[in-house]
């Protein structure tokens, strides 16, 4: 398989030169990679998608899937991977629509490590609705519905998985693509909730994050330790999202670790339900409502 064969027909409407475009080419290189080493199934692949300029990525990749409601990317994902365990499923979402209006999903899918990944495309403004401030926001920032500028302080959502429990946190940028399609591939065979914060500025909205990331974004190295929950969490305080001051920003695999996964710990489960002979005698049920 080519990663091309994995494109669509479809026309696209991102603003030439999205660093969405990063995003696409790195998942479609990371999924013909894998199914060329025989690791996953194109097939059985399915893609989870939200509503934003993120959600576009639905229309644009040739793999089954769903796009779903605005914030509940992670739900329809759930009830993916419960259908047929044996999918290969992933999610993406924007980070309003993971940090707003999903976010209860997000704290429990962190909890529950039910074995799929979850990519999210971190532009810190709502950028289909033309900008406002979303939960990654850094404060101050001023647009149509924050004329005095944001007043809150963002999420640091890698840190915030990392405290909530994710098994593989991680953060990409959509302009290194190659260095992204490496934690692509392993955040998708990691066996457990894998979360990918993806750095894509929206360079209509949220232009100055551009130069700022380009100067201080630094992969993470091989003195940087995965296992090392402390070490993770210390590299997620490096930066805050905020523009204030030059700061770096790691990039790479924080933190990686294995523990059981929602599905493994249901017997109902065990068979999974695809599998199951679903011709009922109705005779037998009915007989002794008769
Ligand atoms: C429940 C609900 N609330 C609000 C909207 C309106 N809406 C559509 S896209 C969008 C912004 C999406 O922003 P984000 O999730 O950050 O994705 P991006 O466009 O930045 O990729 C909003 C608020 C909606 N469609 N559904
Ligand atoms: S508005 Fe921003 S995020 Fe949306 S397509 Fe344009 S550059 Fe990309």
């Amino acid at each position: 398989m080519e990663s091309k064969d994995l494109g669509t027909t479809q026309i696209n409407t991102w603003c030439p030169g999205c660093p969405n475009f990063g995003i696409l080419n790195s998942v479609k290189e990371a999924i013909a990679e894998l199914v060329n080493e025989g690791k996953v199934s194109a097939k059985d692949t399915a893609l989870v998608a939200g509503i934003g300029c993120h959600g576009k990525i639905y229309d644009y990749l040739n793999l089954n899937g769903f796009n779903g409601l605005h914030g509940r990317v992670l739900p329809v994902c759930f009830g993916t991977k419960l259908g047929n365990p044996d999918l290969t499923v992933i999610g993406f979402g924007g980070d309003g629509d993971t940090f707003d209006e999903g976010v209860s999903h997000f704290v429990h899918a962190c909890r529950y490590n039910m074995d799929i990944t979850m990519m999210v495309h971190i532009n810190q403004v709502f950028a289909l609705t033309t900008g406002q401030a979303n939960a990654i926001t850094e404060k101050g920032f001023i647009d149509g519905s924050t004329p005095l500028g944001q007043g809150e302080k963002p999420i640091n959502s890698v840190l915030l998985a990392l405290e909530l429990g994710a098994t593989f946190v991680a953060r990409g940028y959509a302009l290194q693509a190659p260095h992204l399609k490496e934690i692509m591939k392993k955040a998708i065979l990691h066996k457990g909730f894998s979360y990918i914060d993806i750095l894509q500025p929206c360079i209509v909205y949220h232009k100055h994050s551009v130069p700022y990331l380009s100067k201080n974004a630094y992969k993470l190295d091989e003195t940087h330790d995965i296992s090392n929950f402390n070490q993770a969490i210390e590299k997620a305080r490096e930066w805050d999202y905020s523009y204030e001051k030059d700061t770096k920003v790691p990039i790479g695999i924080f933190y990686e670790t294995q523990r059981p996964t929602f599905e493994s710990q249901w017997p109902q489960l065990k068979q999974p339900w695809h599998t199951v002979d679903r011709k009922p005698n109705w005779d037998s049920i009915t007989r002794e409502f008769k």
